[in-house]
């Protein structure tokens, strides 16, 4: 343990870590199920184009979320993209700032325009509140995010558009396997959107999905994911290319057998982050509600520098000299890049708590490649980042960027 200034690797200790510790390592499963399947998959010679893999890992998704429709694609922005055409949405669209840039990307790539609004700062999640402020005749549709697997105020959001006429998605890229007031995330709103990405609770390598009870809406993106083909040599509609692989199929139906031992790691893990972080001054280890299922895929900090004498971007360089690659995601916020900053360079003025909260957050490494050692390592390593404060703002202001 790093008991002494000079064991930091700040001040020439050796870094705590050879090998990088990563936010984001992918859960693998089992590689005998995995290696099998693709052995199979070899040997029937289907690839891709809504084979066996895909149909059965969409039947298992919908099934475990309680949605009529599941439909694989290639990655989440895609899936959000699709979702978005296949909704109507035009005009502007209000998603919160306060997220992967994917979700605002989305909308924007189809020229339509995300109307950035501010966030709950208990949950992280876009305010309702304040979703009411932004609607305009242009208005066709919010978008919310559950971000780090936490639910949006989903019936507050569904009380506005129903009453207001509009479109309501869900980007779930992070709440698979998680639930809002008992009922799976999936089959809210219009449609919601999962990423299945490599460093997702659980992963296809890149892949997404839409899951929907709307049986029109989900038959349009059968349809726009396969370039609008509804029969060999018969195009009904545009399309693109959305289509999930055979090899991603296989990896996340031998991710879905898996997923009790995922939960209990990240479980294990976000536990014992929150014992051993426990009453240190200024560093706030974001809780999620035990009554729900979750994946807990997320250790978000908030490092308050007032009450911990040390800012967020001076904690992350203390753990990145020892090998921690934490991440300050959603840093800087959407509004803050580009294209956003050129088109709405005063919208941070809207966005007074995601301004606040974007300096503050730090993601820690969870997940099934990370254990108790490594964990407690991590957290002794904050523990002096704030003991030796002094020291190390001196010198961290000393060093060039
Ligand atoms: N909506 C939301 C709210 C999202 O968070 C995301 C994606 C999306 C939509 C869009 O979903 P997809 O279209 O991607 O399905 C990463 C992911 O690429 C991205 O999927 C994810 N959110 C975002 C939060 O994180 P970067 O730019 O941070 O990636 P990168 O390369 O820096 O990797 C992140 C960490 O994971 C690093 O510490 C390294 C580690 N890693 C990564 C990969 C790919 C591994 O250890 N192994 C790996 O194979 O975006």
């Amino acid at each position: 343990m790093k008991e002494d200034i000079q064991d930091l690797a700040l001040f020439g200790g050796a870094p705590a870590f050879a090998e990088p510790l990563h936010v984001g390592r992918p859960n693998i499963g089992n590689r005998e199920r995995l290696l099998q399947r693709i052995e199979d998959m070899l040997e029937r010679k289907w690839l891709t184009n809504n084979g066996p893999y895909v149909r059965e890992f969409e039947r298992r998704i919908a099934d475990l979320v309680g949605a009529r429709h599941c439909i694989a694609m290639c990655n989440a922005t895609v899936a959000l993209e699709i979702a978005i055409r296949a909704a109507g949405l035009t005009g502007e669209v209000i998603v919160p700032a306060f997220t992967f840039i994917a979700t605002a990307h989305a909308l924007q790539w189809q020229e339509i325009t995300p109307v950035f609004c501010d966030i709950d700062p208990q949950t992280h999640t876009i305010d309702p509140c304040r979703v009411e402020q932004m609607i305009t005749p242009r208005t066709t549709g919010i978008i919310g995010v559950h971000l780090w697997g936490r639910a949006c105020d989903i019936e507050t959001l569904e009380q506005i558009a129903r009453r207001r006429n509009l479109a309501l998605l869900f980007d779930a890229a992070h709440a698979f396997g998680c639930s809002y007031k008992g009922r799976m995330i999936g089959s809210f709103g219009d449609a919601e959107v999962f990423s299945f990405h490599a460093t997702k609770f659980l992963n296809t390598f890149e892949g997404g999905a839409v899951v929907t009870n709307n049986d029109e809406l989900a038959a349009k993106m059968r349809l726009m994911k396969n370039f609008g083909f509804a029969g060999q040599d018969k195009v009904i509609y545009i399309g693109t290319n959305g289509k999930m692989s055979e090899a991603s199929a296989a990896m996340g139906l031998t991710g879905l057998e898996c997923l009790e031992e995922f939960i209990s790691i990240n479980y294990r893990n976000y536990k014992q982050y929150q014992q051993e972080l426990k009453g240190l001054p200024g560093i706030y280890c974001m809780t999620y509600d035990e009554q729900e299922p979750c994946n807990y895929q997320y250790i978000v900090l908030e490092v308050e520098e007032a009450e911990a004498g040390i800012d967020r971007d001076t904690l992350l360089q203390v753990l990145r000299a020892e090998n921690i690659l934490a991440r300050r995601y959603f840093f800087p916020g959407c509004h803050r890049m580009e294209p956003y900053r050129s088109y709405f360079p005063h919208a941070g003025l809207m966005l007074p708590e995601t301004e606040r909260l974007v300096p503050r957050v730090l993601l820690l490494p969870t997940g099934t490649s990370i254990g108790p050692a490594e964990i407690s390592a991590i957290c002794a390593i904050i523990r002096s980042g704030l003991r030796f404060r002094r020291e190390i703002r001196n010198r961290v202001q000393k060093r060039p960027n």
